[in-house]
Protein backbone atom coordinates (compact mmCIF):
# COMPACT_ATOMS: atom_id res chain seq x y z
CA UNK A 1 0.00 0.00 0.00
CA UNK A 2 1.42 3.95 -0.58
CA UNK A 3 2.54 5.14 2.49
CA UNK A 4 4.14 8.62 3.57
CA UNK A 5 7.67 8.45 3.94
CA UNK A 6 7.30 11.88 6.43
CA UNK A 7 5.57 13.34 8.73
CA UNK A 8 2.89 15.58 8.74
CA UNK A 9 4.31 18.42 10.26
CA UNK A 10 3.32 22.16 9.46
CA UNK A 11 0.91 21.47 6.89
CA UNK A 12 3.59 19.07 4.67
CA UNK A 13 5.13 16.24 4.56
CA UNK A 14 8.41 16.04 5.74
CA UNK A 15 11.45 13.97 6.64
CA UNK A 16 11.80 12.33 9.73
CA UNK A 17 14.32 13.82 11.80
CA UNK A 18 16.12 9.86 12.18
CA UNK A 19 16.41 6.82 9.78
CA UNK A 20 14.40 4.23 12.39
CA UNK A 21 11.23 2.82 10.39
CA UNK A 22 8.01 0.27 11.14
CA UNK A 23 7.11 -2.00 8.76
CA UNK A 24 2.69 -2.39 8.45
CA UNK A 25 1.62 -5.83 8.35
CA UNK A 26 -1.40 -7.58 7.16
CA UNK A 27 -1.88 -9.51 10.71
CA UNK A 28 -4.48 -11.90 8.00
CA UNK A 29 -1.51 -13.54 6.50
CA UNK A 30 1.66 -11.34 7.61
CA UNK A 31 3.06 -9.58 4.98
CA UNK A 32 4.49 -6.52 5.12
CA UNK A 33 2.24 -3.79 2.96
CA UNK A 34 4.39 -0.71 3.65
CA UNK A 35 6.78 1.08 5.56
CA UNK A 36 6.43 4.09 7.63
CA UNK A 37 8.87 6.18 9.61
CA UNK A 38 9.35 5.64 13.68
CA UNK A 39 9.43 9.57 15.16
CA UNK A 40 11.60 10.66 18.11
CA UNK A 41 11.81 13.25 20.63
CA UNK A 42 12.95 15.95 17.98
CA UNK A 43 9.97 15.11 15.46
CA UNK A 44 7.72 15.26 18.30
CA UNK A 45 9.27 18.81 19.14
CA UNK A 46 9.30 20.04 15.42
CA UNK A 47 5.66 19.34 15.34
CA UNK A 48 4.64 20.26 19.22
CA UNK A 49 6.38 24.13 18.24
CA UNK A 50 4.30 23.92 14.84
CA UNK A 51 1.07 23.06 16.97
CA UNK A 52 1.78 26.24 19.38
CA UNK A 53 2.60 28.25 16.37
CA UNK A 54 -0.60 27.86 14.98
CA UNK A 55 -2.63 28.41 18.19
CA UNK A 56 -3.13 31.72 19.09
CA UNK A 57 -4.42 32.64 15.37
CA UNK A 58 -6.70 28.93 15.38
CA UNK A 59 -8.52 29.55 18.31
CA UNK A 60 -9.28 33.22 17.40
CA UNK A 61 -10.91 31.48 14.20
CA UNK A 62 -14.49 32.37 14.64
CA UNK A 63 -16.24 29.02 15.82
CA UNK A 64 -17.88 29.19 12.53
CA UNK A 65 -15.26 29.37 10.41
CA UNK A 66 -13.83 26.57 11.91
CA UNK A 67 -17.02 24.07 11.70
CA UNK A 68 -16.91 24.73 8.17
CA UNK A 69 -13.29 23.84 8.15
CA UNK A 70 -14.55 20.71 10.36
CA UNK A 71 -17.42 20.10 7.76
CA UNK A 72 -14.88 20.42 4.96
CA UNK A 73 -12.66 17.52 6.93
CA UNK A 74 -16.47 15.49 7.04
CA UNK A 75 -16.75 15.42 3.06
CA UNK A 76 -13.08 14.19 2.62
CA UNK A 77 -13.76 11.59 4.43
CA UNK A 78 -17.10 10.50 2.99
CA UNK A 79 -15.62 10.80 -0.38
CA UNK A 80 -12.84 8.27 1.05
CA UNK A 81 -15.23 5.78 2.19
CA UNK A 82 -13.80 3.16 0.60
CA UNK A 83 -10.01 3.79 0.96
CA UNK A 84 -10.50 4.18 4.53
CA UNK A 85 -12.22 0.77 4.81
CA UNK A 86 -9.89 -1.17 2.46
CA UNK A 87 -6.90 0.83 4.66
CA UNK A 88 -7.72 -0.49 8.24
CA UNK A 89 -8.64 -4.16 6.63
CA UNK A 90 -5.19 -4.10 5.29
CA UNK A 91 -3.88 -3.10 8.33
CA UNK A 92 -6.08 -4.22 11.27
CA UNK A 93 -7.90 -7.30 9.64
CA UNK A 94 -10.99 -6.53 10.04
CA UNK A 95 -13.60 -7.85 7.44
CA UNK A 96 -14.08 -5.50 4.91
CA UNK A 97 -17.96 -5.95 5.10
CA UNK A 98 -17.38 -4.31 8.66
CA UNK A 99 -14.69 -1.62 7.96
CA UNK A 100 -17.43 -0.65 5.79
CA UNK A 101 -20.17 -0.26 7.55
CA UNK A 102 -18.16 0.52 10.99
CA UNK A 103 -14.61 1.41 10.76
CA UNK A 104 -15.30 4.53 7.63
CA UNK A 105 -19.09 4.98 8.60
CA UNK A 106 -18.99 5.96 12.61
CA UNK A 107 -15.79 8.72 11.37
CA UNK A 108 -18.26 10.70 8.77
CA UNK A 109 -20.89 10.27 11.54
CA UNK A 110 -18.71 11.66 14.25
CA UNK A 111 -16.69 14.31 11.80
CA UNK A 112 -20.40 15.49 10.75
CA UNK A 113 -21.70 16.05 14.42
CA UNK A 114 -18.84 18.18 15.09
CA UNK A 115 -19.63 20.45 12.56
CA UNK A 116 -22.80 20.96 13.59
CA UNK A 117 -21.68 21.33 16.94
CA UNK A 118 -18.61 23.54 16.58
CA UNK A 119 -21.38 26.12 15.13
CA UNK A 120 -23.82 25.83 17.64
CA UNK A 121 -21.75 25.74 20.42
CA UNK A 122 -22.58 28.56 23.16
CA UNK A 123 -18.59 29.44 23.63
CA UNK A 124 -19.57 32.36 26.08
CA UNK A 125 -22.64 32.34 28.39
CA UNK A 126 -24.40 34.86 30.77
CA UNK A 127 -24.52 33.12 34.26
CA UNK A 128 -25.59 35.85 36.62
CA UNK A 129 -23.48 39.25 36.53
CA UNK A 130 -20.85 37.19 34.65
CA UNK A 131 -19.75 36.93 31.14
CA UNK A 132 -18.43 33.10 31.13
CA UNK A 133 -15.74 31.77 28.32
CA UNK A 134 -15.40 28.77 27.08
CA UNK A 135 -11.68 28.87 25.76
CA UNK A 136 -9.20 26.17 24.11
CA UNK A 137 -7.04 24.77 26.45
CA UNK A 138 -4.23 25.09 23.86
CA UNK A 139 -1.77 22.36 22.47
CA UNK A 140 -3.59 18.87 22.65
CA UNK A 141 -1.20 15.56 22.07
CA UNK A 142 -3.57 12.70 21.45
CA UNK A 143 -2.46 9.31 21.30
CA UNK A 144 -4.44 6.81 19.77
CA UNK A 145 -4.59 2.64 19.81
CA UNK A 146 -5.09 0.41 16.88
CA UNK A 147 -8.80 -1.04 17.70
CA UNK A 148 -10.84 1.17 15.58
CA UNK A 149 -7.98 3.02 14.34
CA UNK A 150 -9.69 6.35 12.74
CA UNK A 151 -12.67 6.34 14.90
CA UNK A 152 -10.24 6.81 17.61
CA UNK A 153 -8.61 9.86 16.05
CA UNK A 154 -12.14 11.69 14.94
CA UNK A 155 -13.33 11.36 18.45
CA UNK A 156 -10.26 13.41 19.61
CA UNK A 157 -9.08 15.57 16.67
CA UNK A 158 -12.85 16.73 15.64
CA UNK A 159 -13.51 18.24 19.34
CA UNK A 160 -10.24 20.01 19.86
CA UNK A 161 -10.45 21.54 16.62
CA UNK A 162 -13.98 22.38 16.75
CA UNK A 163 -13.16 24.15 20.85
CA UNK A 164 -9.81 25.85 18.84
CA UNK A 165 -7.13 23.77 19.86
CA UNK A 166 -4.52 23.01 18.19
CA UNK A 167 -2.48 19.19 18.43
CA UNK A 168 -0.18 16.75 17.62
CA UNK A 169 -1.29 13.35 16.82
CA UNK A 170 0.72 9.92 17.63
CA UNK A 171 -1.46 6.96 16.28
CA UNK A 172 -1.00 3.11 17.04
CA UNK A 173 2.38 1.82 15.51
CA UNK A 174 -0.14 -1.19 13.98
CA UNK A 175 -2.26 1.44 12.37
CA UNK A 176 -1.00 4.59 10.65
CA UNK A 177 -1.74 4.13 6.98
CA UNK A 178 -5.44 5.38 8.11
CA UNK A 179 -3.76 7.98 10.56
CA UNK A 180 -1.95 9.49 7.16
CA UNK A 181 -5.15 9.48 5.27
CA UNK A 182 -6.48 11.38 7.98
CA UNK A 183 -3.99 13.87 7.81
CA UNK A 184 -4.21 14.26 4.01
CA UNK A 185 -7.88 14.53 4.41
CA UNK A 186 -7.08 17.49 6.91
CA UNK A 187 -4.45 18.86 4.12
CA UNK A 188 -7.60 18.86 1.91
CA UNK A 189 -9.85 20.32 3.95
CA UNK A 190 -8.02 23.56 4.11
CA UNK A 191 -7.27 23.34 7.79
CA UNK A 192 -4.25 26.57 8.17
CA UNK A 193 -0.87 25.19 8.56
CA UNK A 194 0.06 23.83 11.97
CA UNK A 195 -3.41 23.39 13.58
CA UNK A 196 -3.11 19.40 12.67
CA UNK A 197 -0.02 17.90 12.76
CA UNK A 198 1.13 13.79 12.77
CA UNK A 199 3.90 12.15 14.11
CA UNK A 200 4.05 8.20 13.60
CA UNK A 201 6.28 6.19 15.74
CA UNK A 202 6.56 3.76 19.17
CA UNK A 203 4.64 4.55 21.89
CA UNK A 204 7.55 4.31 24.42
CA UNK A 205 9.65 6.84 22.00
CA UNK A 206 7.25 9.12 20.33
CA UNK A 207 4.22 8.42 22.37
CA UNK A 208 5.96 8.88 25.69
CA UNK A 209 8.18 12.05 24.32
CA UNK A 210 4.64 13.34 23.34
CA UNK A 211 2.71 12.60 26.63
CA UNK A 212 5.96 14.61 28.46
CA UNK A 213 6.26 17.52 26.49
CA UNK A 214 6.45 20.79 28.57
CA UNK A 215 4.17 22.65 25.79
CA UNK A 216 1.93 19.73 25.61
CA UNK A 217 -1.53 21.74 27.42
CA UNK A 218 -3.59 18.34 27.01
CA UNK A 219 -2.69 14.61 26.51
CA UNK A 220 -5.98 12.63 24.94
CA UNK A 221 -4.69 9.16 25.72
CA UNK A 222 -6.89 5.92 24.76
CA UNK A 223 -5.26 2.59 25.10
CA UNK A 224 -4.39 0.15 27.70
CA UNK A 225 -4.96 1.07 31.25
CA UNK A 226 -1.16 0.44 32.06
CA UNK A 227 -0.23 3.44 29.65
CA UNK A 228 -2.95 5.17 30.88
CA UNK A 229 -1.91 5.21 34.54
CA UNK A 230 1.34 6.07 33.64
CA UNK A 231 0.20 9.22 30.95
CA UNK A 232 -2.05 10.29 34.17
CA UNK A 233 0.96 10.15 37.10
CA UNK A 234 2.93 12.31 34.43
CA UNK A 235 0.30 14.56 33.47
CA UNK A 236 -0.81 14.99 37.09
CA UNK A 237 2.89 15.75 37.74
CA UNK A 238 3.01 18.35 35.23
CA UNK A 239 -0.31 19.46 36.65
CA UNK A 240 -1.66 19.09 33.02
CA UNK A 241 -5.22 18.29 31.54
CA UNK A 242 -5.24 14.85 30.50
CA UNK A 243 -8.42 12.72 29.31
CA UNK A 244 -8.00 8.79 29.05
CA UNK A 245 -10.44 6.11 27.84
CA UNK A 246 -8.72 3.15 29.00
CA UNK A 247 -10.28 -1.23 29.10
CA UNK A 248 -13.22 -2.20 29.77
CA UNK A 249 -14.77 -5.89 31.15
CA UNK A 250 -18.78 -4.79 30.27
CA UNK A 251 -21.22 -6.77 31.50
CA UNK A 252 -24.58 -7.62 29.38
CA UNK A 253 -27.43 -8.50 32.03
CA UNK A 254 -29.81 -10.34 30.84
CA UNK A 255 -32.65 -10.17 33.43
CA UNK A 256 -35.37 -12.91 33.74
CA UNK A 257 -37.74 -10.60 31.92
CA UNK A 258 -35.59 -10.41 28.73
CA UNK A 259 -35.72 -11.92 25.17
CA UNK A 260 -33.57 -14.58 26.22
CA UNK A 261 -32.83 -16.12 22.03
CA UNK A 262 -32.16 -12.38 21.01
CA UNK A 263 -29.92 -11.15 24.05
CA UNK A 264 -27.99 -14.30 23.95
CA UNK A 265 -27.47 -13.59 19.84
CA UNK A 266 -26.62 -10.12 20.19
CA UNK A 267 -24.55 -10.54 22.94
CA UNK A 268 -21.68 -13.08 20.98
CA UNK A 269 -22.48 -10.63 17.98
CA UNK A 270 -21.03 -7.64 20.22
CA UNK A 271 -18.32 -9.92 21.66
CA UNK A 272 -16.92 -11.54 18.50
CA UNK A 273 -17.49 -8.01 16.42
CA UNK A 274 -14.06 -6.79 15.15
CA UNK A 275 -12.35 -10.09 16.21
CA UNK A 276 -13.25 -8.90 19.97
CA UNK A 277 -10.92 -5.76 20.40
CA UNK A 278 -13.55 -3.26 21.17
CA UNK A 279 -12.78 -1.68 24.54
CA UNK A 280 -17.05 -1.74 25.14
CA UNK A 281 -17.26 -5.25 24.46
CA UNK A 282 -19.83 -7.15 26.46
CA UNK A 283 -17.77 -9.72 27.23
CA UNK A 284 -19.11 -11.21 30.66
CA UNK A 285 -22.77 -12.70 29.75
CA UNK A 286 -25.07 -12.67 32.97
CA UNK A 287 -28.14 -15.03 32.77
CA UNK A 288 -30.35 -16.14 35.38
CA UNK A 289 -29.86 -19.97 36.93
CA UNK A 290 -33.06 -20.83 35.53
CA UNK A 291 -32.40 -19.96 31.83
CA UNK A 292 -27.95 -20.06 32.19
CA UNK A 293 -28.05 -23.79 30.22
CA UNK A 294 -30.21 -23.02 27.70
CA UNK A 295 -28.87 -19.10 27.03
CA UNK A 296 -25.20 -21.64 26.69
CA UNK A 297 -27.12 -23.62 24.13
CA UNK A 298 -27.89 -20.58 21.99
CA UNK A 299 -24.67 -18.53 22.88
CA UNK A 300 -22.52 -22.17 21.21
CA UNK A 301 -25.01 -22.22 18.37
CA UNK A 302 -24.70 -18.56 17.67
CA UNK A 303 -21.06 -18.63 17.73
CA UNK A 304 -20.77 -21.30 15.49
CA UNK A 305 -21.42 -18.71 12.56
CA UNK A 306 -18.53 -16.92 13.00
CA UNK A 307 -16.37 -19.07 10.88
CA UNK A 308 -12.43 -17.24 10.79
CA UNK A 309 -11.69 -16.19 7.22
CA UNK A 310 -10.40 -14.28 4.73
CA UNK A 311 -11.48 -10.15 5.48
CA UNK A 312 -11.70 -9.45 2.22
CA UNK A 313 -14.02 -11.86 1.42
CA UNK A 314 -17.51 -10.64 1.69
CA UNK A 315 -19.19 -13.70 3.54
CA UNK A 316 -16.55 -13.16 6.13
CA UNK A 317 -17.09 -12.01 9.67
CA UNK A 318 -14.49 -13.06 11.91
CA UNK A 319 -10.48 -11.71 10.73
CA UNK A 320 -7.72 -12.47 12.51
CA UNK A 321 -6.89 -9.97 15.52
CA UNK A 322 -4.26 -6.93 15.01
CA UNK A 323 -0.84 -8.57 15.53
CA UNK A 324 0.98 -11.96 16.82
CA UNK A 325 1.52 -10.33 20.28
CA UNK A 326 -1.94 -9.59 20.66
CA UNK A 327 -2.88 -13.51 19.40
CA UNK A 328 -0.28 -15.03 22.58
CA UNK A 329 -2.38 -12.91 24.82
CA UNK A 330 -5.55 -14.14 23.90
CA UNK A 331 -4.48 -17.50 23.54
CA UNK A 332 -2.75 -16.97 27.03
CA UNK A 333 -5.87 -16.28 28.63
CA UNK A 334 -7.92 -18.86 26.93
CA UNK A 335 -5.53 -21.22 28.42
CA UNK A 336 -5.73 -19.20 31.47
CA UNK A 337 -9.20 -20.56 31.56
CA UNK A 338 -9.25 -23.95 30.97
CA UNK A 339 -7.21 -24.15 33.68
CA UNK A 340 -8.99 -22.43 36.01
CA UNK A 341 -11.99 -24.25 35.12
CA UNK A 342 -14.22 -22.56 33.17
CA UNK A 343 -16.33 -24.88 30.34
CA UNK A 344 -15.05 -24.17 27.03
CA UNK A 345 -18.05 -24.70 24.98
CA UNK A 346 -17.02 -23.08 21.57
CA UNK A 347 -13.13 -22.45 20.68
CA UNK A 348 -9.98 -22.84 22.03
CA UNK A 349 -6.65 -21.64 22.49
CA UNK A 350 -5.10 -23.50 19.40
CA UNK A 351 -5.01 -21.46 16.16
CA UNK A 352 -7.80 -22.34 13.30
CA UNK A 353 -7.05 -24.80 11.24
CA UNK A 354 -5.74 -23.51 7.78
CA UNK A 355 -4.69 -20.13 9.10
CA UNK A 356 -1.93 -20.91 10.80
CA UNK A 357 -0.16 -18.40 9.26
CA UNK A 358 -2.46 -15.37 9.94
CA UNK A 359 -3.22 -13.76 13.41
CA UNK A 360 -6.39 -15.96 14.36
CA UNK A 361 -7.82 -17.23 17.23
CA UNK A 362 -11.03 -19.23 17.31
CA UNK A 363 -13.96 -17.85 18.58
CA UNK A 364 -14.28 -19.12 21.95
CA UNK A 365 -17.15 -19.66 24.77
CA UNK A 366 -16.67 -20.01 28.31
CA UNK A 367 -19.50 -21.06 30.34
CA UNK A 368 -19.49 -21.57 34.03
CA UNK A 369 -17.01 -19.03 34.27
CA UNK A 370 -17.35 -17.40 38.13
CA UNK A 371 -16.49 -14.06 39.01
CA UNK A 372 -13.32 -14.20 40.67
CA UNK A 373 -11.87 -16.03 37.64
CA UNK A 374 -9.22 -13.88 35.49
CA UNK A 375 -10.79 -14.55 32.55
CA UNK A 376 -13.99 -12.27 34.39
CA UNK A 377 -11.75 -9.55 35.80
CA UNK A 378 -8.87 -8.63 33.19
CA UNK A 379 -9.46 -7.13 29.52
CA UNK A 380 -9.22 -9.93 27.50
CA UNK A 381 -9.48 -8.05 23.79
CA UNK A 382 -9.79 -10.86 21.72
CA UNK A 383 -12.94 -13.08 20.57
CA UNK A 384 -14.09 -14.94 23.67
CA UNK A 385 -17.09 -14.75 25.53
CA UNK A 386 -17.43 -15.36 29.60
CA UNK A 387 -20.89 -16.84 30.40
CA UNK A 388 -21.79 -16.26 34.51
CA UNK A 389 -24.80 -17.36 36.72
CA UNK A 390 -26.83 -15.20 38.95
CA UNK A 391 -29.36 -16.58 41.19
CA UNK A 392 -31.09 -13.02 42.08
CA UNK A 393 -30.93 -9.58 41.07
CA UNK A 394 -28.50 -8.65 43.80
CA UNK A 395 -26.34 -11.26 42.97
CA UNK A 396 -26.34 -9.52 39.33
CA UNK A 397 -25.64 -6.46 40.04
CA UNK A 398 -22.91 -7.33 42.53
CA UNK A 399 -21.09 -9.12 39.45
CA UNK A 400 -21.89 -6.95 37.55
CA UNK A 401 -20.20 -4.39 39.24
CA UNK A 402 -17.20 -6.40 40.43
CA UNK A 403 -14.52 -5.35 38.37
CA UNK A 404 -11.96 -2.47 38.48
CA UNK A 405 -13.56 -1.16 35.08
CA UNK A 406 -16.85 0.83 34.22
CA UNK A 407 -17.03 1.65 30.91
CA UNK A 408 -20.35 0.07 28.95
CA UNK A 409 -22.79 -2.84 30.06
CA UNK A 410 -25.89 -4.16 28.49
CA UNK A 411 -29.17 -4.57 30.45
CA UNK A 412 -32.21 -6.80 28.43
CA UNK A 413 -36.03 -6.88 30.19
CA UNK A 414 -39.04 -6.72 27.81
CA UNK A 415 -40.08 -4.60 30.38
CA UNK A 416 -37.94 -1.30 29.68
CA UNK A 417 -38.36 0.89 33.02
CA UNK A 418 -37.06 -2.48 34.75
CA UNK A 419 -34.00 -2.79 32.30
CA UNK A 420 -33.59 0.90 33.03
CA UNK A 421 -33.94 0.62 36.79
CA UNK A 422 -30.72 -1.60 36.92
CA UNK A 423 -28.95 0.37 35.01
CA UNK A 424 -28.87 3.12 36.89
CA UNK A 425 -27.17 0.66 39.68
CA UNK A 426 -24.48 0.35 37.06
CA UNK A 427 -20.76 1.91 38.16
CA UNK A 428 -20.28 2.06 34.14
CA UNK A 429 -20.21 5.15 32.20
CA UNK A 430 -22.81 3.74 29.29
CA UNK A 431 -25.55 1.14 29.01
CA UNK A 432 -27.61 -0.26 26.26
CA UNK A 433 -31.23 -1.21 27.08
CA UNK A 434 -32.36 -4.50 25.30
CA UNK A 435 -29.54 -4.14 22.35
CA UNK A 436 -29.01 -0.24 22.34
CA UNK A 437 -28.01 1.46 18.90
CA UNK A 438 -24.84 3.69 18.52
CA UNK A 439 -25.47 7.39 19.30
CA UNK A 440 -22.48 9.97 17.87
CA UNK A 441 -23.28 12.56 20.03
CA UNK A 442 -23.41 10.38 23.44
CA UNK A 443 -20.96 10.79 25.85
CA UNK A 444 -18.60 7.68 25.81
CA UNK A 445 -16.28 6.98 28.45
CA UNK A 446 -15.69 4.95 31.62
CA UNK A 447 -16.30 5.09 35.55
CA UNK A 448 -13.52 3.24 37.70
CA UNK A 449 -10.12 2.06 36.20
CA UNK A 450 -11.72 2.88 32.73
CA UNK A 451 -11.37 6.17 32.43
CA UNK A 452 -11.50 9.94 32.98
CA UNK A 453 -13.24 12.11 31.19
CA UNK A 454 -15.96 11.50 28.44
CA UNK A 455 -15.80 11.62 24.25
CA UNK A 456 -18.17 12.05 21.39
CA UNK A 457 -20.76 15.31 21.81
CA UNK A 458 -21.40 18.28 23.98
CA UNK A 459 -19.45 16.22 26.79
CA UNK A 460 -16.48 15.81 24.10
CA UNK A 461 -15.96 19.25 23.17
CA UNK A 462 -15.78 20.07 27.04
CA UNK A 463 -12.92 18.26 27.34
CA UNK A 464 -10.85 20.44 25.16
CA UNK A 465 -12.21 23.77 26.51
CA UNK A 466 -11.34 25.88 29.73
CA UNK A 467 -13.28 28.11 31.61
CA UNK A 468 -13.17 32.00 32.53
CA UNK A 469 -15.31 34.02 33.76
CA UNK A 470 -15.80 38.05 33.86
CA UNK A 471 -17.05 39.43 36.10
CA UNK A 472 -19.35 43.06 35.75
O1 LIG B 1 -1.91 -0.93 24.01
P1 LIG B 1 -1.04 0.36 24.30
P2 LIG B 1 -1.53 -2.27 23.21
C1 LIG B 1 -5.92 -2.76 25.74
C2 LIG B 1 -6.30 -4.17 25.34
C3 LIG B 1 -5.06 -4.69 24.71
C4 LIG B 1 -4.00 -4.04 25.55
C5 LIG B 1 -2.65 -3.89 24.91
O2 LIG B 1 -6.61 -4.91 26.50
O3 LIG B 1 -4.98 -6.10 24.78
O4 LIG B 1 -4.51 -2.76 25.83
O5 LIG B 1 -2.71 -3.22 23.66
C6 LIG B 1 0.83 4.11 22.76
N1 LIG B 1 3.77 6.38 26.30
N2 LIG B 1 -6.36 -1.76 24.78
O6 LIG B 1 -0.24 -2.84 23.70
O7 LIG B 1 0.39 0.01 24.39
C7 LIG B 1 0.86 3.14 21.60
O8 LIG B 1 1.89 3.47 20.70
C8 LIG B 1 2.90 6.92 25.45
C9 LIG B 1 -7.61 -1.13 25.04
O9 LIG B 1 -1.61 -2.01 21.77
O10 LIG B 1 -1.67 1.06 25.45
C10 LIG B 1 -0.53 3.33 21.02
O11 LIG B 1 -0.55 4.51 20.23
N3 LIG B 1 2.20 6.19 24.58
C11 LIG B 1 -7.86 -0.01 24.18
C12 LIG B 1 -1.40 3.54 22.27
O12 LIG B 1 -0.47 3.96 23.29
C13 LIG B 1 2.36 4.86 24.57
C14 LIG B 1 -7.31 0.04 22.84
C15 LIG B 1 -2.12 2.29 22.76
O13 LIG B 1 -1.20 1.23 22.95
C16 LIG B 1 3.27 4.22 25.45
C17 LIG B 1 -6.04 -0.63 22.71
C18 LIG B 1 4.00 5.06 26.34
N4 LIG B 1 4.87 4.55 27.22
C19 LIG B 1 -5.62 -1.51 23.66
N5 LIG B 1 3.22 2.89 25.22
C20 LIG B 1 -9.13 0.78 24.32
N6 LIG B 1 -9.33 1.45 25.45
O14 LIG B 1 -9.91 0.85 23.39
C21 LIG B 1 2.34 2.68 24.24
N7 LIG B 1 1.82 3.87 23.83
Amino acid sequence: MQAHDGMYIDGAWRPAAGPETIEVINPANGTVIATVPAGGGADVDAAVRAARGAFPGWAATPPTERAALIGALHDQLEARREEIAATVTAELGSPLSFSQAVHASVPVAVSGSYAKLAAEYPFEEKVGNSRVLHEPVGVVGAITPWNYPLHQIVAKAAPALAAGCTMVLKPAEDTPLVAQLFAEAVHGAGFPAGVFNLVTGLGPVAGQALAEHEDVDLVSFTGSTAVGKRIGAVAGGAVKRVALELGGKSANVILPGADLTKAVKVGVANVMANSGQTCSAWTRMLVDAERYDEAVRIAAAAVAKYVPGDPLDETTRLGPVVNAKQRERVTGYIAQGEKEGARLVAGGASAPEGYEDGCYVRPTVFADVTPDMVIAQEEIFGPVLSILKYDDTEEAVRIANGTVYGLAGAVWDEDEERAVAFARRLDTGQVDINGGRFNPVAPFGGYKQSGVGRELGTHGLGEYLQTKSLQF
